[in-house]
């Protein structure tokens, strides 16, 4: 039992009790789901250990239904539920365009019971017939159809570098290769991977490649040979690893990475050089001038070396041959975490676990931002709380050394664009971050004017998690990202690169807007855990990938710095 598995039937059990009515718990549960999804060891393994309430956002009701499903396979009450709408509601829910409800009407009317089902209702025309539902609709559903099948099969790169990386030094410490790397879009540090590309030299190819196709981690062998052995790993992710020579490892390397517009760029240029660029090299007729490293590839052909998250062909060859490519931040330039929670709100580690793991990371600085508490049942503080914190965080400074933790909280952005923490505390904070939690399908205009009233809000710093999406779950409000940014920038209001692998958010193509538009960012992790603090290397990949320097994120900052940008 996969944690995926696990996860999306804990989904669909949100969504059809979303769709009897039930309050908070649909949230609940979708917390839980997110939380088995993005756990980085098996679920079984917890389960075994008695160590399910570990995971955050998950209590003794829901770890003993988890308990359930991996010991049955199934869960009672997800098949109860299940019987009022019996539907492959999770796949179906994936679609743009498809939430709970429009499937519910689609089964009632149409009998839409899986994707197939409502390919076909969407290709003839019949989704426009069900009451309540139009053209528009089908036409909605229809593109996320054709989305939903690319993205189908795709991992998050939170989950997929992780297992690339343990791979790859089991190769390195096996003796049989002189190099080993990652290729592919998990170089770029793309947020989803379609399949894991590995590079080697080796001198003993055929012992090589068996020795990578028996580790532990492989249930198939799809394809195995001396130069590339593919294989399918237990959750299915394929990972194709090519064997290449020295001479032309860098071309490989520069090749594999992609993208594969990057690439067609590249090789435009080469021949108008008079070159020819492939996988083996840059060749001048026959004779190989460049391959056996990345910079000696991108230096024959007149440039540096481009890093591997600019490479989209989005206008970096050209910064690269104007000599205007950004110097990225890096994840030695982040001084501390701005987006923590800690147990006196959801989260499962006390203020002192926090910052001792933050300070094993080196930081000098944690931003504490419990969740405010604005409506029952949702776990959060209420003022008094706030005001405790604040006062236990002031004295816990007087103990700690060589970390800070900043007083916090993470307010609700209410539909109409105010916050609900009382200003008085706001007043008393170092930091405040402000997102929507809740009425997160407001139409286009009126969601910009909730995320610009709160931009506009002069308590708030940071607006955390911007557009909401859950990648692959739950697409992004919509918004007028022109607007919000141009805003942003205006007032000072410094928006967040969440790194939770699940949301990546702002993602990378916004980045790159925000900042020319003059928008500061601010990385968070989001942890609820201190596991969860080492997801900041996917908010870095995230930021690079949006063409962010040093200076755009505002935790780069010496911690006294912080706090005179934060006043
Ligand atoms: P993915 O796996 O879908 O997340 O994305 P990539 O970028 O890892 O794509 P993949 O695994 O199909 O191929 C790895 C790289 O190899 C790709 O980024 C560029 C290069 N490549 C593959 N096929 C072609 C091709 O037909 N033409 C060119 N120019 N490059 C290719
Ligand atoms: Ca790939
Ligand atoms: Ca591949």
């Amino acid at each position: 039992m996969h944690n995926r598995k696990v996860a999306q039937i804990l989904y669909e059990v949100a969504d059809l009790l979303e769709l009897e009515g039930v309050e908070f718990k649909p949230r609940a549960y979708r917390r839980a789901a997110q939380a088995v999804e993005s756990c980085p060891v098996p679920i079984e393994e917890l389960v075994r250990e008695g160590r399910v309430t570990e995971l955050p956002g998950v209590g003794k009701s829901i770890a003993e239904k988890i308990e359930e499903i991996v010991r049955t396979g199934k869960l009672r009450y997800h098949e109860e539920l299940k019987k009022k709408l019996p539907v492959d509601l999770y796949s179906l829910t994936q679609v743009e365009g498809v939430g709970p409800k429009i499937a519910k009407l689609l089964y009632e009317h149409l009998g839409v019971k899986n994707l197939d089902d409502l390919e076909r209702a969407a290709r003839e025309h019949r989704i426009r017939t069900v009451p309540g539902l139009g053209p528009k609709v089908e036409e909605k559903i229809l593109r996320g159809l054709a989305e939903a099948r690319k993205t189908e099969k795709r991992v998050l790169l939170g989950i997929a570098l992780p297992l690339a990386e343990n791979i790859r030094d089991k190769l390195r410490e096996s003796g049989l290769f002189q190099a080993v790397e990652i290729a592919g879009s998990l170089r770029r540090g793309k947020e989803t991977i379609g399949d894991i590309d590995i590079l080697g030299i080796s001198n003993r190819p055929g012992v090589a490649s068996d020795f990578f196709a028996r580790l532990p981690d492989v249930e198939e062998v799809l394809a195995k040979g001396p130069k590339k052995t593919s294989v399918k790993l237990g959750d299915g992710l394929q990972v194709d690893l090519r064997i290449v020579p020295e001479e032309s490892f860098g071309a490989a390397l520069q090749y594999f990475t992609g993208s594969q517009a990057h690439n067609i760029r590249l090789r435009e240029r080469a021949v108008s050089q008079g070159y020819k660029l492939n996988e083996y090299g840059v060749f001048e007729g026959e004779k190989r001038v460049a391959g056996r490293t990345e910079e000696e590839v991108y230096r024959a052909l007149g440039l540096p070396w481009i890093p591997p998250e600019l490479r989209e062909d989005q206008g970096e060859i050209q910064a690269a041959e104007e000599g205007k490519l950004p110097v990225l931040v890096e994840q030695g330039d982040i001084l501390g975490d701005l987006h923590v929670h800690t147990d006196w709100s959801d989260g499962k580690g006390s203020l002192e676990e926090m910052a001792a793991a933050a300070k094993e990371l080196g930081y000098r600085y944690i931003a504490i931002v419990d969740h405010f508490r604005f409506a029952q049942a949702i776990p959060g503080l209420g003022p008094d709380e706030l005001a405790r914190q604040i006062e236990e965080i002031r004295e816990l400074n007087g103990k700690l050394e060589g970390i800070r933790l900043l007083c916090g909280v993470e307010a609700n952005i209410l539909s109409d664009g105010s916050i609900d923490v009382p200003r008085e505390l706001l007043r008393e904070l170092d930091i405040v971050v402000a997102a929507v939690h809740t009425h997160m399908r407001m139409p286009k205009g009126e969601m910009t004017k909730r995320l610009l009233a709160a931009i506009e809000n002069e308590d708030v710093d940071i607006i955390a998690h911007p557009s909401g999406r859950l990648i692959g779950e739950r697409s992004a409000y919509e918004v007028d990202w022109e607007e919000v940014f141009r805003r942003a920038a205006k007032y000072g209001t410094i928006l967040e690169v969440n790194a939770n692998p699940q949301r990546l958010d702002l993602r990378a193509d916004h980045i790159r807007e925000a900042i020319d538009t003059g928008v500061r960012l601010a990385l968070g992790t989001d942890a609820h855990h201190p596991d969860h603090l080492a997801f900041m290397r996917y908010g870095v990949l995230t930021a690079r990938r949006g063409w962010a320097r040093a200076r755009d994120v505002v935790n780069t900052l010496s911690p006294d710095k912080l706090l005179e940008v934060l006043k």
